[in-house]
């Protein structure tokens, strides 16, 4: 397969001024009738018809009512078509049943159900599947199953048939189809335009009753989509569909959302806070898009990164309103650190906007989702919020029923505020986090901050250019007072001085205040200043950060140097737990460790390279440390934050829950576990269940409490999908493996579910010192697992890869046993596209 790039792209040969779709559906034998009216396209610089299709068997086809035969090959079929509108007529036949691949039209437990994006409508019929396409759908479906759904509104429908209309002119990406035994949650909503909306939510009969949270979630994105950005909705009927087999989180089809049923079902029984909370961010990102997405999509899929990174921006600053902005942005960035400059920083590295692929659900990635809404993030902080407001405003005026580019959306800002934004345009183009050097200095009442950016290459991208950084930065005076409040510094040059007079005494810098550009700050900070920042900092993020960036260099010196715990970090960490006038949550969020892995790539980037085990064993140690020095405040906490009345998956009560459970796992370090046991026997809800039996894990105990666990919940999936992944990620480094292999030897390993194989493949990787076991044991395994699926799930088994994308880090022998699987991956006969990339990109 060969890659296409951004710089070839051509305006389609012909547009589509209406779809109509007849759906005859059947396990083995679906009959797709299409009838599509194309007319050429003035703005063409070629006339070749070809259409997109994969894996049909076309039965006839016919332009305006007489039959052609037209040419196929793999990818498609080209015909001889008039100059001027025709109807293009054809009928295919598919087998949704034997689909394990889950894109396209498939089955799971009894249900059709549809996933396109990207180029999945290919394998439904012959269509121009590209996203500068978009047409009006007519869809008729017939089936014996008692709910049949497409995307719009409900046309009409009989005994054995339904049919839709769905009047927005949509690229195939977002077309949707369900079929199946389902039952609704249903709720209504009218909109600030006066439109009747009706909301359903469809499970599975046995999951019904467990959709309230997400139907509460949508009412309350439908709400706040229409305050903050003006945006109401535009159909009759928004329903959700939730899928057990599926590939995502879930997918924005217009009108017809399909969701990963992770990420719909709850119940305070079954579902943990976490869980809540992903519900209501991924149902709010979903439907967000119906704006940002579907009315404006995108011209191609290199653009990818103005629908999602536009998207992710949006349901981050909706959980923010609707949770708390300072715990959430912490969490973001936790988890930005984690996935994005982890990918960053090796061998699969990309721009935001990428400027080739192979296979583009491969760019799915942090760098797409989450470095994209950082960028906007940016954009926002430079051009200050009434000016990000118009700019929006002008963005949905302008285009409105578009495909549009980053080009397009840039240009928007500038009108919009008259800001130049050439430079700023870098951050789509360069791959690489920035590291950003601070040094500084004080005199005569000056102080001045000096900075030097410079970013790492990456695959393709020797050089970097300076991009524009806006720099939060606030001043302490050394008693914790804050001198200079927030300050936005705009850095455009690869090295620049900012000065601050009128100062009294040397103050303390509180720099990238809101983690306010994704980079690397590098500075020399004395554990003093982070004291006073952990103790005395307005700024919350960076309050936390103080506190991270001393465990971090605690954590460092007991790998590196064999250090004992920091006595000094354990007081700082106790003031920050025993605050109460600090929000829990936040508090917890203070009492976690920086990961293995980041420490992992930390210690990289500091020119070391530690066995996985051992930054294990320090970190055990740190936290055992952190046990026995604040062993009198963990049942003090533990006691005190108890939630009063029944389970509420609000974020006070789950900030509660949060602190209590960390102040449990320390208690089990000293007590053997036997408040975690009484914890767990005793939990009425997920949360206070899974918290319990991670801290038992955590010891190496919990045998009994998982045997238990699974004798309760065997019959529910999503609950057991925790058991599956708790058992790994928190197994003893030489057990990981073992307890991986074992569990795929389960009855209940159903491995084709994409979700209990992430549970258990996933799990491992995520043990980073078992996966990384000296042996290559966990290394195998995982290869095996991934040459398994990718025989039959192509997509699902590619992102699991990312697992080696760290191999840089690691010392000759593991990077010797990591390549070894590679190449065994890269020989295997009949790779995927997907994963014939992937490995392509992790061995470069
Ligand atoms: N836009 C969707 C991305 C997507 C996807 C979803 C489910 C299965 C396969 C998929 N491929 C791409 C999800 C989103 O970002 O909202
Ligand atoms: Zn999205």
């Amino acid at each position: 397969p060969q890659p296409v790039f951004l710089r070839d792209y051509t305006p389609p040969a012909y547009l589509v001024d209406s779809v109509d779709l007849t759906f005859r559906l059947h396990p083995t034998k679906t009959r797709v009738i299409s009838r599509i009216a194309f007319r050429p396209n003035p703005a063409a610089q070629d006339r070749r018809f070809f259409l997109h299709g994969e894996e049909l068997t076309l039965l006839r086809a016919a332009i305006d009512g007489t039959k052609v035969t037209p040419q196929t090959d793999t990818e498609g079929l080209t015909c001889t078509v008039p100059d001027a509108p025709f109807t293009w007529e054809a009928e295919v036949e598919i087998a949704p049943e034997e689909n394990t691949a889950l894109e396209g039209l498939y089955m799971s437990n009894g249900m059709y159900c549809s996933q396109c994006e990207a180029e999945g409508f290919r394998k439904i019929t012959y269509y121009p599947d590209r996203p500068d396409v978009m047409a009006p759908f007519t869809v008729r479906i017939e089936s014996d199953l008692p709910v049949l759904l497409s995307n719009g509104n409900p046309v009409a429908q009989g005994t054995g048939w339904a049919e839709w209309h769905d009047p927005w002119p949509k690229p195939a990406y977002l077309f949707a189809l369900v079929a199946g035994d389902l039952v609704a949650t249903s709720g209504a909503f009218t909109t600030c335009e006066g439109r009747k909306v009706d909301l359903n939510i469809w499970v599975r009969p046995a999951d019904h009753g467990k959709a309230d949270y997400a139907l509460d979630s949508l009412i309350r994105s439908m709400k706040w989509d229409e305050q903050v950005y003006g945006r109401a909705y535009d159909l009759d009927v928004f329903n959700i569909v939730a899928v057990d087999d599926f590939n995502m989180g879930a997918m924005e089809n217009k009108g017809l959302n399909i969701f990963n049923s992770r990420y719909v079902l709850a119940s305070p029984q079954t579902a943990t806070d976490r869980d809540y909370d992903n519900i209501e961010r991924i149902i709010a990102h979903e439907y967000f898009h119906n704006w940002t997405g579907n009315r404006i999509t995108c011209r191609d899929w290199f653009q990818l990164c103005l629908k999602e990174g536009l998207t992710v921006f949006r349901d981050s600053q909706f959980s923010a309103d609707e949770r708390s902005a300072a715990v959430k942005r912490i969490e973001d960035v936790i988890a930005l650190r984690a996935r994005q400059f982890r990918e960053d920083a090796g061998p699969l590295a990309h721009p935001v906007r990428p400027e080739s692929f192979t296979e583009i659900n491969n760019f799915y990635t942090a760098t797409v989702y989450e470095k994209g809404a950082e960028v906007i993030g940016m954009l926002r902080r430079l051009v200050g919020p009434a000016g990000y407001d118009k700019a929006l405003a002008l963005y949905f005026e302008r285009h409105d029923g578009q495909a549009a580019t980053i080009e397009d959306w840039l240009k928007v800002f500038e009108d919009a505020t008259g800001r130049d934004l050439t430079q700023f345009k870098r951050w789509y183009s360069q791959a690489g986090t920035p590291r950003l050097s601070v040094t500084d200095d004080f005199a005569d009442g000056t102080y001045t901050l000096h900075l030097r950016q410079e970013t790492p290459p990456t695959p393709g991208q020797p050089d970097k250019a300076p991009q524009v950084i806006p720099l939060a930065v606030g001043l302490l005076a050394p008693n914790g007072d804050e001198v200079v409040p927030t300050t936005v510094l705009e850095m455009t040059e690869a090295e620049q001085s900012f000065a601050f007079t009128g100062l009294d005494a040397r103050p303390v810098p509180s720099i990238l205040r809101g983690f306010s550009a994704p980079v690397v700050l590098e500075r020399e900070t004395s554990a003093q200043e982070r004291a006073v920042l952990l103790a005395h900092d307005t700024d919350p993020f960076n309050k936390w950060e103080a506190g991270r960036l001393l465990a971090r260099d605690v954590l460092t010196a007991m790998i590196r140097d064999g250090a004992a715990p920091d006595g000094a970090f354990l007081d700082a960490l106790a003031a920050v737990a025993r605050d109460a006038t600090l929000d829990p949550a936040f508090r917890a969020l203070a009492l976690r460790l920086p990961g293995e892995d980041q420490m992992a790539e930390h210690l990289h980037a500091l020119g070391h390279t530690p066995g996985p085990l051992t930054i294990h064993t320090a970190r055990e140690a740190l936290k055992d440390a952190l046990a026995g020095h604040l062993q009198t405040l963990w049942p003090a906490l533990y006691d005190g934050l108890a939630c009063p009345g029944p389970y509420s998956p609000g974020a006070a009560d789950a900030g509660r829950r949060a602190l209590r459970l960390a102040a449990l796992s320390h208690m089990a370090r000293l007590d053997g576990g036997a408040q975690a046991r009484a914890h767990f026997a005793a939990a009425d809800n997920m949360t206070d269940e899974i918290g319990a039996l991670t801290a038992l894990l955590e010891i190496g105990a919990g045998t009994e409490e998982l045997d238990r666990f699974a004798t309760r919940w065997a019959e529910d999936r999503l609950v057991m999908d925790k058991w599956f992944a708790l058992q790994v990620s928190l197994a003893a480094p030489e057990n990981a493996v073992d307890t991986a292999r074992c569990l795929t030897e389960h009855a209940a390993f159903n491995w084709k579910n994409p979700n209990r194989f992430r549970a258990v493949i996933g799990g491992l990787t995520m043990n980073a010192a078992g996966f990384h076991d000296a042996s290559g044991a966990g290394y195998r395994l995982v290869a095996d697992w991934l040459l398994r699926m990718d025989a039959a799930n192509p997509q699902t088994a590619a992102r699991m890869s990312t697992a080696f994308e760290t191999w840089p880090r690691y010392d000759s022998e593991r990077q010797a046993l990591i390549r070894a699987e590679l190449d065994r991956i890269a020989t295997q006969a009949g790779l995927s596209r997907d994963m014939g990339e992937m490995v392509a990109r992790l061995r470069a």
